[in-house]
């Protein structure tokens, strides 16, 4: 009778609706339970088979005992789901509750990358499919241009060599981080590229290695990024970086060798990079998640603008992701960039270097053709070459914003050097850039084409940049050009501030260098090539690979520690390039984006992209 009461008790609904059960609880409940079967087992057995009890008292006991055990599994399975719902319950309401404190931009946001998401598991559940074939643009000069005389390829084989000690320290030291560390000897990596790793040197220096003729070396990146190169990060980017190195750098590895995983990879990550245009006006944030999609602007920018050379600088990768797909979102977006531009009041005829993706207007009034502005007009040029001289719209917009910053930011100095300075609010600030010294070279390039046959005079004028960013050079002691130099108070082409003294191997005066050479073919421009070469050979490399230096005047600078990624992508390329023959990528088959990426002029570009 007792035993009875028991099972009967342990089968009320009272206890199978009681809401929780400790999990030791659950475990003597289970114990007690599996030893009174085995007593009614036993006892069942070993009782004499005519025994009353056995039919009287046994058989309802151990049906009882049976319903008892199915009952307690399945007060066990109900308290788990319980559990199960719990949780759920608890993260859902967490996620809404971290839903409201978002933004409406941010929520926005979100949606479009989930509903961009759901596309695309509809598409994967197909299969990948195969992106659409393309006729290939003309691919001319895409290896040798040996330059035939001793000198000068002594001289390229002495920079193959530079290139082969960055990439080998590279490869042994900082292998699949951003950059490299020459001095500490491991990886390196700044904001621009968030917290990835994303081997943004191997990307970068593909195409050099392959013109170079590193087969190896280029080999071994290949392997990587077929490997190991994801973008599916939890990582807050730079669009404008990501797009310049490394959908400019795949496209461009994609292009020379005819490697299928370059174009997929770049076209992977520029959907990933689509989110960034979710924005009122359409001009995209600076920065994106690669994996929520979320955006956002630079905190230093003026009123939470987007800066100009960053949204200004997608046009020439966007085409071509358009005409290897044939997805006209990536032709679309820029394309709608230029159109608001193209309605907007520019003071002075000036584009300033901000401006704002919610409201559409312009941030603080600094034009500038150096940092923030640089490669915006440099695209502009561009895209019109890359169209086969086809889009004038584009020529046009340059013409006119050339044509202003003539009039505002172009002096010469009291010595006579002509400089470019930066407008600030109405005053013109004396100073030049580095990095405005790739003008030089877009002046040039510009040159055929400009209107009221003004070629000579934009010519003369690439040549006189050229001139001043080499007296930046060689009123130096290390003969390496500052970040930025003034023509102010008896200053000529020279640095004040100290926080400007120093140089991290970049690329515009060399850049600059390579045009005029390929314009003029004026034999000095590789001479002063050559002086930097030397300088960069003879101060900035170190047992692991090249570093930049804090102080060009002083004799005894010390190291940044960095090896820039566009120190294989650009400085090196141009320096062989320099020392090459006009047959290696000739200018009239391939236009360089702003990080030295050489991109097939596409002759059919206006068919094709309508
Ligand atoms: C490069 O990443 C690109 O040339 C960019 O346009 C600005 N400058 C850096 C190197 O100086």
């Amino acid at each position: 009778e007792q035993v009875e009461s028991v099972v009967i008790y342990w089968t009320t609904p009272f206890l199978r609706d009681k809401a929780t059960l400790r999990l030791s609880e659950k475990f003597i409940l289970l114990l007690i339970l599996s030893a009174f079967i085995t007593l009614c087992f036993g006892a069942f057995f070993f009782l004499p088979d005519n025994s009353k009890h056995n039919s009287i008292f046994f058989f309802p006991l151990v049906t009882q005992a049976f319903t008892a055990y199915g009952n307690v599994w399945h007060i066990l399975c109900k308290e788990s789901l319980r559990d199960k719902i719990r949780a759920d319950h608890e993260r859902a309401l967490q996620e809404a509750k971290e839903k409201l404190r978002k933004s409406k931009e941010e929520l926005k946001a979100e949606i479009q990358t989930e509903k961009t998401k759901v596309v695309e598991d509809l598409k994967k559940k197909d299969g990948p499919k195969p992106l659409p074939p393309v006729p290939m643009p003309k691919l001319v000069g895409v290896k040798d241009g040996d330059p035939g005389d001793p000198d000068t390829k002594e001289k390229r084989d002495k920079i193959r060599e530079m290139m082969k000690h960055a990439w080998d320290s590279y490869r042994q030291y900082g292998w699949g981080h951003n950059e490299l560390k020459p001095i500490a000897k491991k990886g390196h990596s700044t904001n621009i590229f968030g917290n990835s790793q994303m081997g943004a040197t191997i990307v970068d220096a593909l195409d050099t290695l392959y013109i170079m003729g590193l087969h190896d070396e280029f080999k071994d990146g290949q392997e990587w990024i077929k490997q190991n190169l994801d973008f599916s990060v939890n990582a807050e980017v730079s669009v404008f970086e990501v797009n310049i190195r490394f959908i400019g750098g795949l496209l461009a590895a994609y292009y020379l060798s005819g490697q299928e995983v370059f174009k997929v990879k770049a076209v992977q990550l520029a959907e990933k990079l689509l989110p960034a245009f979710n924005t009122p006006t359409g001009i995209p944030w600076a920065m994106v998640n690669l994996k929520s999609g979320v955006g956002r602007n630079w905190g230093w920018a003026s009123a939470g603008s987007s800066i100009l050379a960053e949204f200004g600088t997608l046009h020439m990768e966007f085409v071509h992701l358009t005409y290897l797909t044939g997805n006209p979102a990536y032709y679309q977006k820029v394309m709608h960039i230029r159109k608001l531009l193209a309605k907007m009041d520019r003071p002075n005829g000036l584009y300033p270097n901000y401006l704002n993706p919610r409201t559409g207007r312009w941030g603080q009034h600094h034009t500038s053709v150096g940092g923030l502005g640089d490669s915006f007009y440099e695209y502009l040029l561009k895209a019109w070459l890359m169209s086969d001289k086809t889009d004038t719209e584009a020529r046009k917009t340059y013409d006119d914003a050339i044509e202003a910053i003539e009039r505002h930011l172009i002096r010469k100095s009291n010595g006579g050097l002509t400089f470019i300075g930066e407008w600030k609010n109405g005053h013109l600030e004396r100073k030049m850039g580095h990095l405005t010294c790739f003008a030089g070279g877009m002046f040039a390039l510009g040159a055929d084409g400009s209107p009221d046959d003004k070629a000579g005079h934009y010519l003369q004028l690439g040549a006189e940049i050229a001139h001043t960013c080499h007296e930046s050079y060689d009123r130096t002691v290390l003969k390496l050009g500052p970040e930025a130099f003034k023509f102010d108070s008896g200053l000529e082409a020279v640095a004040v501030r100290q926080n400007e003294k120093y140089y991290i191997l970049r690329p515009e005066v060399i850049e600059t260098y390579w045009y005029m050479w390929r314009f003029t073919h004026d034999p000095k421009y590789r001479q002063w090539g050559w002086e930097a070469a030397q300088a960069i050979d003879k101060y900035c490399r170190v047992s692991g690979g090249f570093s930049g230096v804090k102080d060009v005047y002083s004799s005894n600078p010390t190291y940044d520690d960095v090896q820039q990624s566009f120190f294989l992508a650009e400085t090196l390329k141009y320096l062989y390039l320099l020392f090459s023959s006009d047959e290696l990528l000739p200018l009239e088959n391939w236009v360089f984006n702003t990080e030295a990426h050489p991109l097939p002029v596409l002759h059919l570009v206006n068919q094709h992209l309508k």
